[in-house]
């Protein structure tokens, strides 16, 4: 089925339903059609997934600004214990492992007073961002296009703490857990690790404040990794141990979870030490785009209209944003907005003249800096990863 009938089925819908949950009407019952609006704690108006563990994500609206604001940030969590902000107040972050010279055991006011800050703006995105876009449906959270969000985040480079920690010459990978656990011991704890290299990266921090205020509490407080242009499994938050490894991680949110089959995505580093014959751990995020100003099914007027959103990489940049409304024919460059950095959403805008009434479609395309192209055609692969398709909008003019 082609991507614009089913369009066209999500605009009939959108008149007889709520929020911007609906975007894919095809959809197995139980999945999309549960979500509700609703907030955790110290959040408002977001679309509710699951609530234990806490899984929202962010509607449409709060993406017609590049920051996204804290109280619309999305929420992702794989275990449902998180402890309060109570017992979060005798938190401790641990350094050690058996690729470091020394254990270490640092407080917030450790971090703020002996290391460099840093203020990064970079792009939170679940792996599994619009898995409830793809056809054939994959198991999973089905997330529409709100597992994301652009926050400045505020902390020391990861680096800078290793250091102090020092790196042995055999160390391989950096672990990370956080201060969440699971109902039942049985439930694998959850637990990641990046490649030394991308640990050792200027721009991976321990960052605490997100737009400038404290990590919201289910955003990670006190303190959360942030990997910019790499997927959002390893941004971990309440991270309370940090480990410099020697051998690979093993444990299954390593081997068995988030992974891609291998050489089916490009990335500028792929992760060596947990590659297998057959898939490799997802990385960087894909280039990708969103309208934002506009739904399918919207009235615009024929006199002229603006066309608005967003548009995001894995850290290269965003070269240029087009728009076709020929079905892909010809397509003109869109006027990019303020540039926040290489990591951040960058805005962009078009004014579209229609010139007569009736139906008009508007695909949009970003490309990176590095080249890289939104894709036509979905790509499958069985954890519904990387959806970055080109949109077609559909609107209709009067
Ligand atoms: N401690 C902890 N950190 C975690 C997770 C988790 O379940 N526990 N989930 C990860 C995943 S898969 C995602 S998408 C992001 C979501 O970040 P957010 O909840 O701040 O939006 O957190 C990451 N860090
Ligand atoms: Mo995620």
């Amino acid at each position: 089925m082609r991507r614009r009938d089913l369009l066209a089925g999500a605009t009939m819908l959108a008149a007889s339903r709520p929020a911007f949950a609906q975007f894919d009407p095809r959809l197995p019952e139980g999945t999309r059609q549960i979500a509700r609006m609703g907030a955790p704690p110290g959040k408002k108006d977001l679309i509710e997934l699951t609530d234990r563990p806490p899984n929202y994500e962010t509607p449409l609206d709060a993406f017609r600004t590049a920051i996204t604001p804290n109280d619309r940030f999305f929420v992702r969590y794989h275990l449902s214990v998180i402890p309060d902000m109570d017992e979060l107040r005798d938190w401790r972050l641990e350094i050690g492992g058996d690729g470091a010279e020394r254990s270490l055991t640092l407080t917030l006011d450790d971090l703020r007073r002996d290391f460099a800050p840093v203020t990064i703006a970079a792009v939170c995105q679940c792996s599994g961002n619009r898995r409830g876009l793809f056809q054939p449906h994959v198991p999973g959270v089905e997330w529409g296009i709100g597992a994301m969000g652009n926050a400045r985040w505020t902390g020391v480079r990861l680096r800078d703490v290793l250091v102090r920690a020092g790196v042995k010459p055999g160390a391989l990978e950096v672990a990370f857990n956080g201060a969440d656990s699971a109902v039942v011991e049985e439930t694998p704890d959850f637990l990641k690790s990046i490649p030394l290299a991308r640990a050792m990266h200027p721009d991976t921090l321990l960052a605490w404040e997100m737009n400038g205020e404290a990590l919201p509490h289910y955003n990670g407080f006190p303190l959360r990794v942030v990997v910019p242009g790499w997927t959002a499994t390893y941004w971990m938050k309440h991270v309370n141990r940090i480990a410099l490894r020697t051998t690979p991680e093993d444990n299954f949110w390593m081997k068995a979870a988030y992974r891609v089959p291998r050489g089916l995505f490009p990335t500028d580093m792929p992760f060596a030490s947990q590659v297998t014959t057959g898939n490799e751990p997802i990385t960087q995020i894909m280039v990708n785009s969103l309208v934002t100003n506009l739904q399918d099914g919207a009235r615009v007027p024929a006199a002229g209209f603006d066309i608005e959103g967003i548009a995001w990489d894995g850290g290269h940049g965003i070269r240029t944003v087009e728009v076709s409304t020929d079905r892909g024919q010809t397509w003109r460059p869109a006027t990019l907005g303020e540039d926040l950095g290489p990591y951040a959403f960058r805005s962009w805008t078009m004014r579209l003249q229609p010139g007569r009434a009736g139906p008009v479609q508007a695909m949009v395309r970003a490309t990176s800096n590095a080249g890289q192209v939104q894709v036509a055609q979905l790509v499958p692969n069985p954890a519904g990863y990387h959806h970055n398709v080109i949109q077609t909008l559909e609107v209709t003019a009067s």
